[in-house]
């Protein structure tokens, strides 16, 4: 009598386990869309490769994940991306801050001119309380946010000039993206900005429409930029734009909390290893990739310090400006964060 019931209990659980598992296999779709801007090499495709890779080993394939670059589910414009993965177009995606900043200002904070000196301030940002604040900001607006990755430290660079003060800007045509602070900070630079995808901001450079834009040197590098004029690179390190890994509120509530955590451990993995290689050639003794752009004939401008603070002081008072739109709050604790690092 024993035995029977322990095999009845046995042949129960299994039938139940065996429900669960097809109840699992039939509310998970055969594909979940992630959405980049741009496609592996560049470390943030790479980045979104791996996040892939990672949750199709862990899960044995319950969750199938396709990288779709060029922001192409929302026909390039990468300032939608936010918007259409917040209604479920898109289920996941590794965004920029930059392109989700028209729809959360508070992502303007990586924006604001000159106030991350270094990495170890970019990662004081993210990794602290700032980073948390906009983590919740986020779940608030509907999307499940998990990981950080990083596009870099965005550099200036055109077609006709070197680049040493503000008035070396004064006329040219850039292309930017996303932000109006980007308008603004180059307006107050005496310059002509444009805003632009960046679909678009390739064949602009091309037929000359625009003179120059500001992106990090790995885009640059991969982008060969310098086949399109952009014979003058400035690293002023005025902005940079982490990424951010993200999930559709309703996707992310279909997976079981062990496919959560798995989803969640795997895109800060693929962030950690993004990061590394966004890094790579700009760090430490490191600076292959400033050597690389040099020998392809471009003229690669370093700041002084004093040089650098003209920049500065031209672009406080929109420093000051968008304190209030982003709110004062918020930049002060990251001013904080900066200043304890
Ligand atoms: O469009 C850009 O400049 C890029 C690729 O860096 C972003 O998506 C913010």
């Amino acid at each position: 009598m024993r035995i029977w019931t322990t095999l009845m209990a046995a042949a129960g659980a299994a039938a139940l386990m065996a429900t669960a598992s097809i109840a699992t296999a039939q509310t998970y779709r055969e594909e979940y869309k992630v959405s980049t801007v741009v496609p592996a090499p560049f470390p943030w495709g790479i980045a979104a490769e791996k996040w892939v890779e990672l949750v199709r080993e862990r899960t044995n394939g319950r969750i199938n994940m396709k990288v779709y670059p060029g922001v192409q589910l929302v026909a390039g414009d990468q300032t939608k991306e936010f918007t259409a993965m917040r209604r479920g177009v898109i289920d996941m995606a590794i965004g920029s801050t930059i392109n989700w900043s028209p729809q959360i200002k508070e992502l303007n904070i990586f924006s604001m001119p000159f106030l991350m000196p270094d990495y170890a301030a970019l990662d004081a940002l993210t990794q602290g309380p700032v980073g948390e604040k906009l983590f919740d900001i986020l779940r608030e607006k509907g999307v499940e946010p998990l990981a950080w990755a990083e596009n870099g430290f965005r550099e200036v660079t055109n077609s006709k000039r070197v680049i040493r003060k503000p008035e070396d800007l004064k006329g040219l045509k850039m292309r930017v993206v996303g932000s109006p602070l980007f308008n603004d900070i180059f307006t107050a630079l005496g310059a002509n900005p444009t805003q632009m995808s960046w679909a678009d901001a390739k064949p602009a450079l091309t037929t000359g429409a625009v003179d120059g834009q500001e992106n990090p040197l790995t885009i640059y590098t991969i982008a060969k930029m310098h086949e399109v004029g952009q014979k003058y690179v400035t690293q002023w390190h005025y902005v940079a734009d982490p990424l951010i890994f993200a999930v559709n509120k309703d996707v992310w509530n279909s997976f079981t909390a062990e496919d959560q955590k798995i989803l969640r451990e795997a895109a800060v993995e693929a962030g950690a290893h993004g990061i590394e290689i966004a890094r790579k050639g700009l760090t430490g003794d490191d600076n292959s990739v400033v050597k690389g752009i040099e020998a392809l004939g471009v003229t690669v401008t370093e700041l002084t310090d004093a040089e650098r603070q003209a920049f500065v002081d031209a672009t406080r008072p929109v420093y000051e400006a968008w304190t209030d739109r982003i709110g004062a709050d918020l930049v002060k604790m990251a001013e904080e964060s900066v200043a304890n690092r």
